[in-house]
């Protein structure tokens, strides 16, 4: 029977299916950016849900009702079902014989390789609390391939799947700053390749997925999800080309963007600075590894993300070069930087081009002002309090996340604050080119029309004279 740990005592004492699955005891592994909401989620439905991690401060806050993160929702929903049917913590020993354990840890890139250590230790925590014949379901983002390697590891425990353990791959996909909305809304893939892992897996989503749920096997799920972000990565990467090709011939991205996509057939994405959060910069070359392994290298994938990495270094050279252009070599060599997350309107810093970008100019003996009114993060430079005392006394005015804040700028006052001649370089294509020039700004960035001259391509990187009172 599916849900073995009900006694026959309690099923007969249940008038319904419902009741039976709310019965199920689920545990999810990593209470991170996944793991909590889709905890938060099952929660809502009646389950009883427990979530662990190994960061027991993360889970101290939780108990105090604290989410980790930004993120609609999360907050309320936390609140009113802690302690009612969701139950973090931090004590493995604590659990067992839970019916299904979802593991959603990281399965971060490291030196080029994907980094399975996480998953390793999860899947040896969620052998120990399954209960026999439960089901494990994996969220984290896999290579292909993984499934043996997995079912290997369970072996070396003592787990043989389809008699201790089934398994099924339901990997996540839904994006930072609409993560409960995605979670409900999109369709849902359940990767599974025998009828009890679906079935079980199937029972939990459809409890609070109104999007579709289609079954398909471990593999193809696996490459689903890694090709969903190599595609968005690569249109990213075709934006960020045509952007840079726009700059060159004197033309605004902008306005190409706007009027292609007037074609039935044409989407082009925004270009920007750089591409962040982790899972962009990682899915597609968990991909590209992974065929690159098997003998075939898929080198458009490659050469995307190639492009999209060298984004903030070379936007901070040019705009260094600017400056050598327009100060004449007598700036005060102070940037402020608006907005450090990886996109708008979230706290997550991971992988963001900020960093890059201001470690850039740190390097070269520049002042980095900053401001996000998301995250005290700074990746080095200094903390200002509003974007306003950020600007103040700086060169450039470098906006790198498309913080819905942002567009409340007064640029006037930013304009007034700044050294002369102010430069605004806007790394999203957030800003109206008439608003900033009207305000007495010099108008640069991603997709906009080139100003350095050809003779300043090789500014000095360390050319202004040394201001000791700026750094
Ligand atoms: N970006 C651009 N131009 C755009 C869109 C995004 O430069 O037109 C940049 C963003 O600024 C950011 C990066 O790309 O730096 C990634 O942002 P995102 O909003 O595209 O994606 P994520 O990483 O927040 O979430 C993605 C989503 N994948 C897809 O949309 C295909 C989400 O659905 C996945 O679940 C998530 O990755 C994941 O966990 O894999």
């Amino acid at each position: 029977m599916l849900f073995s740990s009900i006694s026959i005592g309690d099923f007969l004492a249940l008038s319904s299916l419902e009741q039976i699955v709310a019965k199920m005891r689920v545990g999810i592994i990593g209470q991170g950016y996944i793991g909590l909401p889709l905890a938060l989620l099952i929660a809502s439905t009646g389950i009883e849900v427990h979530g662990y991690d190994i960061n027991k401060k993360l889970i101290v806050n939780l108990l105090e009702g604290k989410p980790p993160f930004e993120e609609e929702g999360i907050g309320n929903l936390l609140k009113s079902l802690l302690g009612k049917t969701y139950f973090p913590t931090s004590d493995l020993d604590s659990l067992d014989r839970l019916d299904v354990v979802i593991i959603a840890v990281p399965t971060p890139l490291s030196e080029s390789s994907p980094n399975l250590m996480f998953l390793r230790s999860a899947l040896e925590s969620a052998a120990k609390v399954v209960r026999r014949g439960g089901t494990i379901i994996v969220e984290s983002t896999l290579p292909p391939g993984s499934k043996n390697k997995i079912v290997g590891w369970l072996r070396e425990l003592g787990m043989e799947e389809g008699r201790d353990y089934y398994i099924a791959y339901c990997p996540e996909r839904a994006m930072p700053g609409r993560l409960l909305e995605e979670l409900i809304w999109n369709t849902r893939i359940i990767g599974a390749d025998d009828e009890e892992a679906a079935r079980a897996s199937e029972e939990i989503y459809k409890r609070f997925v109104k999007g579709e749920i289609i079954r398909t096997s471990f593999s193809v799920a696996e490459v689903v999800k890694l090709v969903e972000n190599t595609y968005r990565d690569v249109n990213i990467a075709l934006a960020n080309e045509v952007a840079r090709a726009c700059e060159v011939l004197g033309v605004d991205y902008w306005e190409v963007m706007r009027l292609a996509n007037k074609h039935p057939r044409v989407n082009l994405l925004r270009a920007g600075v750089g591409v962040g959060g982790s899972c962009l910069t990682k899915d597609p070359l968990f991909l590209y590894l992974a065929s690159k392994d098997r003998g075939y290298e898929p080198d458009l994938i490659l050469y995307a993300r190639r492009v999209n990495m060298d984004g903030p270094v070379r936007y901070a050279r040019q705009v260094h070069r600017l400056l050598f252009q327009t100060k004449n070599g007598y700036g005060s060599r102070k940037i402020a930087v608006l907005g450090v997350t990886y996109k708008g309107n979230v706290n997550d810093t991971r992988e963001s081009p900020a960093r890059d970008f201001i470690k850039f100019f740190l390097r070269h003996g520049y002042m980095v002002s900053v401001f996000d009114p998301h995250t005290g993060e700074t990746f080095g430079g200094m903390r200002a309090e509003d974007p306003y005392e950020a600007a103040s006394g700086a060169d450039c005015v470098a906006v790198l996340a498309d913080h819905w804040e942002f567009k409340e700028l007064i640029l006037d006052k930013l304009a007034a604050l700044m050294t002369d001649p102010p430069v605004l370089f806007d790394g999203r294509g957030m800003f109206s080119r008439e608003d900033v020039e009207n305000s007495g700004i010099i108008y640069v960035g991603v997709g906009l029309p080139h100003l350095i001259k050809e003779t300043v391509v090789d500014a000095p990187l360390s050319f202004y004279p040394l201001n000791k009172k700026a750094i």
